[in-house]
């Protein structure tokens, strides 16, 4: 299949990359490296040593044989993308080039709205693009498990049976989301299935747990080929942040009660599951819905077994509440659905005990690539406004014209 990733330079999209060109995909980048410039723009780095993504397209095109194309631009750009689609004429679009930080999201006005403006924007420059030249394409899109929050019954896949007043119809699950990242997903999903009931666009919404770990078979060939790893309080996914904490000999920093319950899947899965979306693809005008994970586990739960991983690594690593910055429940009932996937033939890569001390070799290997001074949390959800960055200095986040433009600055 002629494959696009969108957002090929990040944590998910290099190892899906490198995944689906190994397997015999043709297989095309596209990345604006806005990404690395958010990390600049904080302060922060990723614990592996990652090289410019020319640096790794050229040792994957040595190691593999294979090339990967690239364009590079941003998806907000419809010019941009509409030359993409036109010249590279994909088969399937994986699209993950989106801010995917819950925290920078939150950091204050001009954070949420860029957020949004950049994933909006960019997914609905996606959908035209699909209508205007390529109306086969099958969009593959990343949502997230967090567009549904934390109800109190269980979690389906995407869509529900209510009967009300003696009537009954299968809707759009409801949705609770926890923080302007995540409600920017919830409009995508909107978007997407909007235009596959109108234009008959085909479309797999994967709402994706957290992901953990870096390694997958194509990125451990080279160490050129290294993957991401963030450990910081904006980009730092929860497992990932424990193992660096536990490697520092630092308490691991559980967020309130840490009962906050999500589903967890292994990189390795992330990069499987996306080659299971695209090789049985949506139908015309079906919105598809898959949650992507392979495990749940409280917050709490995972400090316990980091704390188990670091005492046969000879660590103790104790865990610390600290009070949650986030506005979300501590404690509450999680039961999301999650066959789908596993239907169409994912063979989960489970967070075993040997999954986990190569997670903490990783933080060990890397250790002196950590920056303590990124690790506690300092967005706070409640106030959302003068935000001030570590060194007591205004964010300098800077916005571009057509930012200024929408917010009206
Ligand atoms: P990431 O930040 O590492 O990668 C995103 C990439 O997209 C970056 O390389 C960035 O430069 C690029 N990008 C962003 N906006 C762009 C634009 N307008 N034009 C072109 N490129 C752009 O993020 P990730 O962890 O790889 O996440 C990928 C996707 O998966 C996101 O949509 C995210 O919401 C979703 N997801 C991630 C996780 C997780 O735990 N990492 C979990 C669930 C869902
Ligand atoms: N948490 C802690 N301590 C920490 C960091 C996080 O207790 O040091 C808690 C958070 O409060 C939260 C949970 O761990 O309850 C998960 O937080 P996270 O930062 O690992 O994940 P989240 O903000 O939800 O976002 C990540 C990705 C995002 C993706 C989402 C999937 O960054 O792109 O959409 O996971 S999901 O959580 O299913 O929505």
């Amino acid at each position: 299949m002629k494959i696009g990733v969108l957002g090929g330079d990040g944590y998910c999209g290099w190892p899906t990359a490198l995944y689906l060109s190994a397997k015999g995909h043709s297989v095309s980048i596209v990345d604006n490296f806005m990404r690395r410039q958010w990390d600049h723009e904080l302060g922060v780095q990723t614990l592996t040593p990652i090289r410019t993504l020319s640096e790794r397209l050229a040792v994957w095109n040595e190691v593999s044989g294979k090339k990967i194309e690239l364009s590079v631009g941003d998806v907000t750009d419809y010019e941009f993308i509409s030359d993409y689609f036109q010249a590279f004429e994909p088969d399937a679009v994986i699209h993950f080039a989106e801010q995917r930080a819950a925290p920078y999201s939150m950091i204050d006005r001009k954070h949420a709205v860029f957020t949004q403006i950049n994933n909006i924007t960019g997914t609905l420059n996606l959908l035209f693009a699909m209508r205007e030249f390529n109306p086969q394409c099958h969009l593959v899109k990343l949502g997230t498990m967090g567009e549904y929050g934390t109800p109190n019954i269980d979690i389906e896949e995407g869509y529900i049976t209510i009967e009300h007043n003696g009537r009954r119809d299968v809707l759009p699950y409801p949705k609770q989301p926890g923080s302007f990242y995540h409600l920017s997903k919830v409009h995508d999903s909107h978007n997407i299935m909007f235009t596959c009931r109108a234009w008959g666009l085909r479309a797999t919404d994967l709402n994706q747990g957290v992901v953990y770990g870096t390694m997958t078979d194509e990125v451990a060939l080279d160490e050129m080929l290294i993957n991401r790893f963030d450990y910081d309080e904006v980009f730092g996914t929860v497992l990932n942040r424990f193992c660096v904490q536990a490697a520092m000999g630092r308490p691991l920093t559980v967020y309130g009660k840490g009962g906050q319950t999500r589903g967890f899947l292994d990189i390795r899965d992330t990069v499987r599951c996306i080659e299971i979306a695209c090789l049985n693809p949506a139908m015309e005008g079906e919105f598809r819905v898959f949650n992507q994970f392979t495990e749940q586990f409280s917050v709490l739960d995972l400090a316990q077994l980091v704390k188990a991983a670091g005492r046969k690594l000879g660590i103790k690593v104790e865990v610390a509440h600290v009070a949650d910055p986030r506005v979300e429940a501590e404690q509450h009932y999680y039961n999301a659905k999650h066959s789908k996937l596993i239907e169409l033939g994912l063979e989960p890569h489970l967070l075993s005990d040997s999954l986990l001390d190569s997670l903490m070799n990783i933080a060990m290997k890397y250790r002196d690539r950590i920056d303590a001074s990124t690790i506690d949390p300092q967005i706070n959800w409640r106030n959302p406004r003068n935000q001030r960055s570590r060194s007591g200095k205004a964010l300098s986040f800077a916005p571009t014209e057509s930012d200024l433009l929408a917010t009206g600055d």
